[in-house]
């Protein structure tokens, strides 16, 4: 029998399909287990290595669960709509529908053709409307809520996509998907997403959560909470007193009362909406020339939201990317220190965010250093108000007394806050507040491919939501392409009626971010044929929630949050009953290409999976890929390495074709086999599949050593293989005379009574021996030395054991080996190092 891998894969494949072998149901006795994998825009080049690698992890997972008798959920669809399907569609001169199409066929194609269990009688794609309608529907239940509304604000905007972006969007100032594109601002007004209402929540049920450390610190530092103080400052525009205006009142946020004293001018937001009423006409133009300079600066430019002391800088956000400049310029008002009463200057800046606090700072120059240098700059006062450094030459941003400080004087600064504040409060001054960095969701996109959001522009009513009943509004199929948002150019599905009055009306032509599509995807596979509900709760209630998330580290602050905050709101609106979607997360490693190159077209070093599913097959692929290192580790594609795999696979259908069944089980074997159940369940549970699969090569070598084996010991090890090539164990499980498939089989339980310890530590001491031969080879090598012999001294108790293991010792070494016992009154020892053998540590000489 020679391995015709491709005819043994599609057979079982078909098999596996014919059957419903995968097929999930919630009624069943088990317990169930749902498994998934974050779901792919299908793009038109296919799937590369890297995807088949993410979902053989979750494969492994799945069968691996379903053998051990879990009732088990692992369904797969399409993340169809989006940006990239409709710029890819216009570049190939097609209409993104049948591009994505297509493109969807192609990926079921090749995901079937990776062995993968998913049960696709669970499949969906988000573009088509009997998916996206319930975005529609869940868009009007969060509008009645209050958890949708629309604004007028500063928003990301990205050039190359032609389109807004929310916050968790831009990386450092950049596009997402556009690393070379800086982010520019307008202002629109637009529809957005109330996730804020849900800061405190989302924060903290992190801990609650059993996902990589990492991720959890990047979304705590992403929701960003702070506990300061809102202190209010009076403004006086210039030439006036105190007394004379009286009202205009300022508040702004601190995480540091205990440096009050030390606040020497104020700096607002320069995109602060209400930066106007702070400018004076002596000043105005100044002022106006300097936002010129400063138009469309990125949210990149806008720099730091200051940290306090001993807090760590927060993670990477577009708003507090390092800045290089500070830039500000008088408005004209002057701010009192409520402590101090001193009048002082109040400029526009650039390094303070428009919309976190109140968008403006009270600048402590002496003890902050972004003010530090933007006092220097502007020749401004510096005050010392913290004893402990040198604020002639930076800022002192540690802890200490203070001085300076009237009444607080000779307090420890973090004891002085809470006097401060005290005294703060007792002034009607000050009240402590809870900051978070998290923003509202900007939903609104200004193109085609995406949900239309459900409302209509009405001359008499205003927006006027759609109702329930007239969902979904379909996209329309004419547009035209290239001139800005497509929908804008179909004037009859613009041109509609008001649901209200009846009258004109005009629909809304913004889309809905893919990232809603992708909020509640997990909840659809549950129920997916329902056209009365998006899902029934009761089999929502059933899989979720998903006990397994597979997925990569890069959307740790974007779908991570979007459907932990989706499930919350969905709970609080009677549609679920958990608040969690994902109780254990996973971020797999990535496939690079051969060398350790990033894998990229323009490198052309992309592994394709069709040309791997021929060459080598794809069980021989998935076997390879896990075998070079644990799942969340990264990797190198190498040729040589999975012609290594391919070998392994041989030695398989070559062991089987001269198998010799023996009627009564071999201990040596038994021994062996309850030794690797034990430990090769432990690392499946674990995610050490690459551990996994060296016990698995192991155990196969011990069996090839015998000579003889039984049947059901064989299909013992099939089991265990199973996991990780699929097709070939379900082809010689059959082979061995079995009606049922192994995908259903029940996972090996050890019996721990059949480990043969004495077994065990003699191959354990034969292995430590040619291991410690080898190395003395090594060493005889390296000085231009040969050996041939290798003669061996054990004590007489122990001769039995390696006698028995000569031949093994040979093939190991390479050497013709010979064993004496100490006592042997004719060995060959020309070196006396017969003497220095002790028990367990034979003595050796080469030569
Ligand atoms: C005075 C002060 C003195 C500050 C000092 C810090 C150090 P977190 O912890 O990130 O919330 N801040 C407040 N609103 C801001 C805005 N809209 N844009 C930029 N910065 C803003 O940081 C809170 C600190 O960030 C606040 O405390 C404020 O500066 C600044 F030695 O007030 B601090
Ligand atoms: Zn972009
Ligand atoms: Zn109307």
């Amino acid at each position: 029998m020679t391995y015709n891998f491709n005819q043994i894969e599609q057979k079982w494949q078909k098999k596996w399909e014919e059957k419903k072998v995968f097929h999930a149901d919630e009624n069943s006795s088990k317990k169930k287990f749902y498994v998934l994998e974050m779901f792919p825009y299908p793009s038109a080049s296919g799937l590369h290595m890297g995807h088949a690698l993410n979902y053989t992890i979750g494969d492994v997972i799945a069968r691996f669960k379903r053998m051990n008798q879990f009732n088990v959920l692992y369904p797969m669809g399409f993340d169809a709509l989006g940006l990239p399907a409709e710029n890819a569609a216009i570049k190939a001169g097609e209409h993104p529908k049948p591009f994505t199409q297509k493109a969807i066929k192609n990926y079921t194609r090749q995901m079937k053709q990776i062995g993968l269990s998913y049960d696709w009688g669970r499949t969906f794609s988000t573009m088509d409307s009997e998916y996206y309608k319930w975005n529609q529907f869940f868009f009007l239940k969060f509008l009645e809520k209050g958890l949708v509304y629309r604004k007028k604000s500063a928003v990301n905007w990205c050039p190359k996509c032609k389109t807004v972006l929310a916050n968790e969007q831009v990386h450092n100032g950049k596009c997402w998907r556009h690393e070379d594109t800086e982010i520019e601002i307008k202002h629109l007004e637009q529809w957005f997403i109330k996730t804020t209402k849900y800061a405190e929540e989302l924060l903290k049920d992190i801990d609650r959560l059993d996902w990589p450390e990492r991720i959890k610190i990047m979304q705590k530092n992403w929701i960003g909470k702070s506990n300061g103080i809102e202190i209010i400052f009076e403004i006086i525009p210039k030439g006036m007193t105190s007394k004379e205006v009286s009202g205009k009142k300022w508040s702004i946020f601190t995480t540091r009362p205990d440096t009050i004293f030390g606040v020497t001018f104020m700096v607002v937001s320069a995109q602060h909406p209400q930066l106007f009423d702070l400018v004076t006409n002596s000043e105005k133009r100044n002022v106006e020339k300097f936002l010129k300079k400063l138009k469309s600066v990125s949210e990149k430019e806008m720099g730091n939201i200051k940290t306090p002391l001993g807090v760590p800088q927060r993670g990477a956000r577009p708003q507090i990317a390092e800045c290089g400049g500070k830039e500000g310029v008088f408005t004209g008002s002057y701010a009192i220190n409520p402590m101090t009463n001193e009048k002082i200057p109040v400029y526009a800046g650039n390094f303070v965010v428009a919309d976190y606090g109140s968008g403006m700072v009270m600048a402590v120059p002496g003890h902050d250093q972004r003010d530090f240098e933007f006092a220097k700059k502007y020749g401004l006062k510096i005050k010392e108000v913290i004893f402990g450094g040198n604020v002639k030459h930076e800022a002192y941003t540690g802890s200490g007394k203070l001085i300076n400080s009237g009444a607080f004087n000779g307090l420890d600064n973090d004891e002085a806050k809470e006097h401060i504040t005290i005294a703060l409060k007792e002034k009607k001054l000050g009240k402590k507040v809870v900051q978070f960095k998290l923003r509202d969701w900007l939903i609104s996109r200004q193109r085609y491919w995406g949900t239309p959001i459900p409302v209509v522009y009405c001359d008499k009513c205003g927006i006027v939501p759609i109702p329930e009943k007239d969902l979904p509004i379909k996209l329309p199929n004419k547009v035209k392409f290239g001139k800005g948002n497509p929908l804008t150019t179909n004037e009859t599905w613009i041109k509609t009626k008001c649901p209200k009055c009846k009258g004109n009306a005009r629909r809304e032509t913004d889309t809905m971010d893919t990232f809603f599509d992708s909020s509640w995807y997990y909840l659809r596979y549950c129920d997916n044929k329902n056209s009365k509900l998006p899902f029934d709760k009761k089999k929502v209630g059933y899989w979720m929630p998903v006990n397994q998330y597979i997925g990569g580290a890069e959307h740790a602050c974007m779908h991570l949050i979007y459907a932990r905050f989706f499930t919350k709101a969905l709970r609080d609106l009677g549609f679920l009953n958990f608040g969690e979607p994902f109780t254990r997360l996973f971020n797999q490693g990535m496939l690079q290409g051969e060398g350790g190159e990033k894998m990229s077209k323009s490198k052309g070093n992309v592994i394709n999976p069709d040309v791997v599913s021929k060459n080598y097959g794809m069980d021989t692929a998935r076997l390879f890929l896990l075998s070079l290192a644990s799942p969340e580790k990264d990797r190198d594609w190498s040729e040589d390495g999975i012609k290594g795999s391919l070998k392994f696979m041989n030695r398989i259908i070559t062991y089987f074709e001269n198998i010799k069944f023996s009627k009564l089980a071999i201990p040596k074997i038994e021994s062996k086999l309850n030794k690797a159940i034990k430990e090769i369940t432990k690392q499946i549970e674990h995610f050490e599949y690459n551990l996994a699969i060296i016990n698995i090569r192991n155990l196969f070598d011990s069996i090839s050593n015998e000579k003889e084996i039984s049947r059901e010991n064989f299909g013992i090890f099939l089991k265990m293989l199973h996991p990780f090539c699929p097709h070939i164990t379900e082809e010689l499980w059959h082979n061995l005379g079995n009606k049922t498939f192994i995908s259903l089989e029940n996972w090996p339980v050890a019996d721990e009574k059949k480990i043969d310890e004495k077994i065990e530590r003699q191959e354990e001491a034969v292995e430590t021996l040619a291991a410690d031969i080898n190395n003395i080879l090594r060493i005889i090598n390296s000085k231009g030395q040969q050996a041939k012999k290798a003669f061996i001294y054990v004590i007489p108790k122990e001769k039995e054991i390696y006698y028995s293991e000569i031949e093994k010792l040979s093939k190991k070494t390479n050497l013709d080996i010979q064993i004496f016992a100490v006592n042997d009154k004719n060995k060959y020892d020309p070196k006396s190092i017969s003497g220095k053998a002790k028990p367990g540590k034979p003595g050796i000489y080469l030569e």
